[in-house]
């Protein structure tokens, strides 16, 4: 854990040992993990004015996260009084900047700090990093500058900038716009007649709490989506009192990693037995939601594999759909008006608030942020058919390069703190020799060799293209206009972490510039075990479905 008593150092305002791009869960993951091996020399580099990455983003009505927020949470610092089983944005933007600050994250952060451009230099072997400073106090220091450090780590995340859609006229529209991902709370939807563009997870938790208020609502579906239920509730005082002791939580937390590794059959195998019961569960949801719109029911009735996209859990979509105010739109959008929005049949339909729930530039890992690496080679240029790296974290020609939450570690079935957990502790070990080879003085160069890299890609590709994920009748967030799935890991979460539980020194290639350590054969790591084999499962299962009945109990006392 940071020391109060250690300066900065303003004289290293311009250098290094590592830099981190972004102050969200994986810029801070590494930050702890280098913090845990007493590595103080980084930075973090937040684009933003606070900490918290996608939680500080997106504060739509109706933010939540669809994973427990018992999994939904770093290992090593679960929580007994989380008010909700599916934690609401605000408790969990307050959670992670509780960690900034117990852990002292924010003496590294340096805020309004835009990474625009890094570049490796091979002489030095050091990452040559240009800042640009925004905020009208800061560009009065300076309005940019060089940063060098030996290792540079991107914690961008997948799901950093938002998309606009490519619509004619989105500028003509003299009413109010607004993006899903920056929601501007000063306007009040309250009696006006709102439009929401896209269905997805962010859609189906703002329709919703906009239907409560807006005297109208119109939501375009382009494509249906599965819903399944997703059954939230209060977690009960009693409950927490049970969840403050240690072995507990651990039980509940490992009952629901059981259950959500369990349903990786139904997101990834099309014609698995899961997947069939989901499309079952889907469409009684449909019929049970809108039982007074049947001739909605096939519209909103997915013909893809579920798991294709993102498997979709609300409970109030639905009777949202239902209500009188609120219209389903499925007619093409031609145009956005001065007025409202123009379908392909040349009706006009006026509104005052066109919402953009139009996703997040998935596919462009680090845009616009311009990476050089090995003989000027840039990341582009790697990427050009699409992003791949090294179990999503290394990437070839990018020396002393680690990338967090990157390419093919996205889930549609499990929590991804667990996934950037094992990344940060697998990147914090691969990059050891060259922080502690800096302190004596040395600089070394660490890539993944072209042949690894390239051989994991080919396994990991083949057996993408059996997913639901590739199901060609469905286009995602998750893969290419071209269908290359560059987005998502096809296996389980503990597959996954026994894969980073080791460096194995063969996979890199290691430019000492003729000094500098031995690193060895293999580094064990090891990974956090979540999960109980069977034989004590059962006597914790038990435990944890008593915590989940009682909580039942509790709400059903409470409410009555
Ligand atoms: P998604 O899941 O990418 O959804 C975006 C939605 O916007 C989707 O319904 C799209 O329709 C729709 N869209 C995008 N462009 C257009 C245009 N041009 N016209 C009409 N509709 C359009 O983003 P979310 O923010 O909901 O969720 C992203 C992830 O964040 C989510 O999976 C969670 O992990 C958290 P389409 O389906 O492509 O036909």
């Amino acid at each position: 854990m940071g020391n109060f008593n250690h300066p900065v150092g303003n004289h290293d305002y311009t250098q290094s040992t590592v830099v981190i791009i972004g102050a969200g869960i994986s810029g801070m993951c590494m930050a702890i993990d280098l913090l845990r091996r007493n590595h103080r020399n980084f930075i973090i580099l937040e684009k933003g004015s606070a900490a918290g990455g996608t939680w500080n983003d997106n504060k739509y009505p109706g933010c939540a996260c669809d994973v427990w927020s018992s999994l939904y949470s770093f290992s090593f610092e679960q929580r007994s009084n989380w008010t909700r089983e599916y934690p609401k944005q605000e408790e969990i933007l307050a959670y992670l900047t509780g960690i900034a600050e117990k852990y002292n994250l924010y003496r590294y952060i340096r805020f309004n700090s835009t990474v625009d451009e890094a570049r490796w230099d091979e002489d030095i072997r050091k990452w040559k990093i240009q800042v640009s400073v925004s905020g009208v106090k800061d560009i009065q220091f300076q309005s940019g500058y060089e940063l060098s450090a030996n290792i540079l780590i991107s914690a961008v995340g997948q799901l950093n900038l938002p998309s606009w859609p490519d619509l004619r006229g989105v500028d003509d529209f003299t009413g109010k716009s607004m993006h899903s991902a920056r929601w501007d709370w000063t306007y009040d939807f309250r009696g006006k007649r709102v439009a929401i563009i896209g269905n997805g997870a962010t859609a189906v938790q703002i329709v919703p709490e906009v239907a409560k208020t807006a005297s109208h609502l119109s939501v375009y579906q382009r494509t249906p989506q599965w819903i399944v239920p997703r059954y939230d509730m209060a977690v009960h005082s009693v409950q927490q009192a049970l969840l403050s002791v240690p072995l507990v939580r651990r039980c509940k937390r490992a009952a629901m990693m059981n259950f959500r590794e369990r349903s990786h059959d139904a997101i990834v195998n099309p014609n698995s037995a899961l997947s069939q019961e989901i499309r079952g569960i889907g469409v009684d949801l449909i019929k049970k939601g809108l039982p007074d719109k049947p001739e909605m029911w096939e519209i909103l009735t997915p013909t893809y594999a579920p798991g294709c996209r993102r498997i979709l859990s609300s409970d109030d979509y639905y009777p949202a759909l239902n209500e009188e105010h609120v219209e389903l739109e499925i007619r093409e959008i031609q145009r956005i008006t001065e007025s409202g929005i123009e379908t392909a049949d040349g009706e006009n339909t006026e509104f005052d608030l066109i919402v953009y729930a139009t996703g997040f530039r998935s596919v462009e890992f680090l845009h616009p942020i311009k990476i050089y690496g090995m003989g000027g080679r840039a990341l582009s240029t790697i990427w050009d058919g699409g992003a791949a790296a090294y179990y999503g974290v290394t990437v070839e020609d990018m020396p002393n390069f680690g990338v967090l939450y990157g390419p093919n570690t996205n889930l549609g079935h499990n929590s991804i703190i667990l996934m950037i957990e094992a990344q940060s502790r697998y990147l914090a070990a691969l990059l050891e020799p060259v922080i502690r080879a800096k302190a004596n003085g040395v600089s070394i160069a660490l890539q993944p060799r072209h042949d690894v890299v390239r051989d994991f890609n080919q396994d990991l590709q083949t057996r993408l293209a059996k997913s639901s994920f590739a199901d060609p009748s469905c286009s995602s967030w998750y893969k290419t206009a071209e269908g290359r799935i560059t987005n998502n890991w096809p296996g389980t979460v503990v597959e996954y972490q026994q894969g980073l539980s080791r460096v194995r020194w063969a996979d890199y290639a290691v430019d000492r510039g003729g000094k500098g350590e031995v690193v060895g054969q293999e580094t064990r790591i090891g990974h956090i075990e979540e999960m109980w084999p069977i034989g004590k499962g059962t006597l914790l299962t038990g435990l944890s479905v008593a915590l989940v009945v009682g909580g039942w109990y509790f709400q059903g006392v409470r409410r009555r």
